[in-house]
């Protein structure tokens, strides 16, 4: 594994200030996840959108759609429209709640490319450069074909984050590089016209952090790199996951046990079981113990199924409510401006733009 648990507590450059008698104020999380496509997959669920539930509980969480990063790749208008609002769906079926959470779409709050192009500015051309995902994007379509906003997707990531002073980022592993860079653009801001910007950490669990295709577990589970037979997508017909997951690649030995390097395809398996069922991976090796393939296999066919028959359930029943999940987006958006507002103008000032009077 690659990865380290973020550590906990976390250590925020700007610590919340509290007076003697009020409560200690929460740790503030940002995120976000692409509408680009019909339906999250389990990597997305299990490496980043079951953490921001969680974390909704114990910190001033802010979540969104991030319609802004889809078009960096060509999209179909209408697709988009239809993916931004299904997303949304898809988190609030899978637990987030707008009482305890701020979600919303990124292309809603103007700030976040405001603050885009001031980032744009302090960021290495090299340094742009040298970002994995850039790469592997710009190679799959060709490199000339690659357009200015893929090259820059990881700068307005930054905004993103900057913008509303984060302490932790939950994503998943393929995101780590992004942090960095956030950490890095933050304080070179910082070092150059003053404190302003939070420094973020990464917020990766290690157990989750990369959940691998079925069918070749040596890559990671991704709507653009995955077979369609390694891939769970949560809003397929729960026959055809079950189907997916029975035909998963193994090994030729039969023993059940987590060994990521010589056994990637069963430690896959196991650890998507330990964490939709929260059994100790142990637990599981004993459980299943001189029992074969077949069987880990099967139950956790079912569990899937389990999990994936009520998602779809609540996601439809966003969408058959588009008033109510708009509201939810209007509510989320104008809580989120408050905050990207007040970032926005403090770092305008510092760099020296000369305020507009009103
Ligand atoms: P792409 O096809 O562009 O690679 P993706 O499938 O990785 O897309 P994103 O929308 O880019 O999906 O990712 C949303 C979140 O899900 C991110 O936090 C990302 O780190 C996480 N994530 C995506 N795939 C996995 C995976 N296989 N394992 C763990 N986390 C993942
Ligand atoms: N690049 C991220 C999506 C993303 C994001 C963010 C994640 C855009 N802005 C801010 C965390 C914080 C991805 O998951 N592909």
């Amino acid at each position: 594994m690659v990865c380290m648990a973020s550590d906990r507590p976390p250590v925020a450059h700007h610590r919340p200030q509290a007076g003697r008698s009020a409560p200690l104020p929460k740790f503030r999380v940002l995120s976000g996840i692409q509408p680009t496509a019909g339906s999250f997959h389990l990597g997305n669920y299990l490496g980043a959108v079951r953490q921001w539930v969680a974390l909704q509980e114990s910190h001033d969480a802010f979540y969104m759609v991030v319609d802004l990063h889809a078009i960096t790749l060509p999209q179909n208008p209408a697709d988009l429209r239809t993916n931004t609002r299904l997303a949304a769906a898809q988190l609030l079926a899978a637990g987030l709640d707008p009482e305890r959470c701020t979600l919303f779409v990124q292309s809603h709050v103007p700030e976040h490319a405001q603050l885009a192009w001031v980032m744009n500015c302090l960021t290495g051309f090299g340094e742009a450069s040298r970002m994995t995902q850039f790469k592997d994007k710009s190679a799959k379509q060709g490199a000339d074909r690659a357009s200015v906003g893929l090259f820059t997707y990881p700068v307005l990531q930054v905004a993103d984050i900057l913008l509303y002073q984060a302490n932790e980022v939950p994503v998943g592993e393929d995101q780590r590089q992004h942090i960095e860079l956030t950490r890095d653009l933050a304080e070179r801001f910082n070092g150059r016209f003053g404190e302003t910007f939070t420094i973020p950490k990464p917020y990766i669990l290690r157990e989750t952090a990369k959940i691998y295709d079925l069918q070749d577990p040596s890559i990671k589970m991704s709507k653009s790199a995955s077979t369609p037979k390694g891939l769970i997508n949560l809003l397929d017909e729960p026959k055809a996951t079950a189907k997916k997951v029975k035909s998963a690649v193994t090994d030729t030995d039969t023993v059940i046990r987590f060994d990521a390097e010589r056994k990637p395809g069963v430690s896959n398996l196991l650890t998507i079981y330990s964490t939709l069922t929260g059994e100790g991976i142990a637990d599981l090796e004993q459980k299943y113990e001189g029992k074969g393939y077949g069987a880990l296999k099967t139950d956790l066919a079912e569990i899937m199924v389990e999990f994936v028959t009520p998602f779809r359930e609540r996601t439809q029943q966003y969408l058959d409510d588009p008033e109510t999940l708009d509201s939810i987006l209007a509510k989320g958006a104008e809580k989120a401006r408050a905050v990207a507002a007040e970032t926005l103008s403090q770092a305008y000032d510092r760099v020296g733009f000369l305020p507009a009077k009103h």
